[in-house]
């Protein structure tokens, strides 16, 4: 696979700084070494700027940060629908509301090659507020919300291609917000929350998605929030939620995921470094991704610390 990176030091979807160190710390975790290792080429293009900002604003008091949004929305949108074009992209976050363009781009290219397209989101929360009902006013809530093409987001470019709510599917989910739980109610979205997985394990709904996608003939973006996994193995997040995912349930989905041979574009997303202790967390996700990658537990190399 060509592997391209994508750098997206984005920190305004949320209120506590650290986020936009996330790029420089997956370099530093030899994220682009790692799957170069797995045989896979890399092309690193660097890290993206939101460009000139707007000025617009939201009736919502709660909203922050609206036009930085925009701007990185904007931005990733077009480096995603490029990247598409020419390998897999690999967005390194950065909190979750880069995830507003970079799934806009994917979404704008598989509408081009015909094929369509779902979405994976592997996180405690389900951020599928609008700007309207965001009641923190952090945009990183809301980025399934735009993709989904639900309402309130009426100072953003229109979704390019809606992702049908029956291609997307949730998963790991702990934290959901009562706006949340009423757009979650009203869609056809599979919500495999916790007690889903507590109940039948990870890979039962795992598979039964991704046979979803495979009999449609579908492209797979994977949208990866470090607050998947349980903060025990990756605490470097600044929305921890307890009872995630352990170390070997998040390689066993990664895994799975390999081996369905369908993930087509990748999010790595709210890694706060400035939260970690050594790069833990980093490494967990690098780790992460050289499973999605195709590195089996077998030959996982070890290390020291
Ligand atoms: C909460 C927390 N639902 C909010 N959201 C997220 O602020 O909207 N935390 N996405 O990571
Ligand atoms: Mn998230
Ligand atoms: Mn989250
Ligand atoms: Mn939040």
């Amino acid at each position: 696979t060509h592997c391209i990176l994508i750098g997206a030091p984005v920190d305004s979807g949320q209120a506590r700084p650290g986020c936009l160190m996330g790029p420089a710390a997956y370099r530093v975790a030899r994220l682009a070494e790692t799957l170069a290792a797995l045989g896979h080429s890399v092309e690193d293009r660097g890290d993206l700027a939101p460009g000139a900002l707007g000025s617009e604003a939201s009736a919502n008091p709660a909203v922050h940060h609206l036009p930085e949004t925009l701007g990185w929305t904007r931005a990733l949108s077009a480096a995603a629908r490029d990247a598409c074009r020419a390998g897999m992209p690999i967005f390194l976050g950065g909190d979750h509301s880069l995830s507003l363009g970079s799934v806009a781009g994917v979404a704008a290219h598989a509408a081009e090659a015909g094929r369509p397209l779902f979405v994976l989101w592997l996180d405690a929360h389900s951020d599928i507020h609008s700007v309207e009902t965001t009641e923190s006013g952090n945009l990183h809530g809301t980025p399934l919300g735009y993709l989904a093409g639900r309402a309130g987001f009426d100072a953003f470019p229109p979704f390019p291609a809606p992702v049908p709510e029956a291609n997307i599917c949730l998963f790991g989910i702990r934290s959901v917000d009562p706006a949340e739980h009423a757009a979650l109610a009203e869609t056809e979205i599979t919500v495999n929350d916790m007690r889903v997985l507590d109940e039948y394990g990870f890979a039962v709904p795992m598979r039964a998605f991704l046979d979803r996608v495979a009999a449609a003939g579908g492209m797979l973006h994977v949208s990866l929030d470090v607050d998947f996994l349980d903060p025990s193995v990756a605490p470097a997040v600044g929305t921890t939620v307890p009872g995630g995912a352990t170390f070997r349930e998040a390689h066993l989905v990664c895994e799975l995921i390999h081996e369905s041979g369908l993930m087509t574009s990748l999010d790595l997303v709210e890694l706060n470094p400035f939260l970690d202790e050594r790069g833990r967390t980093a490494r967990m996700m690098v780790d992460l991704v050289g499973s999605l990658m195709g590195r089996k537990v077998f030959d996982r190399p070890t290390r020291s610390g």
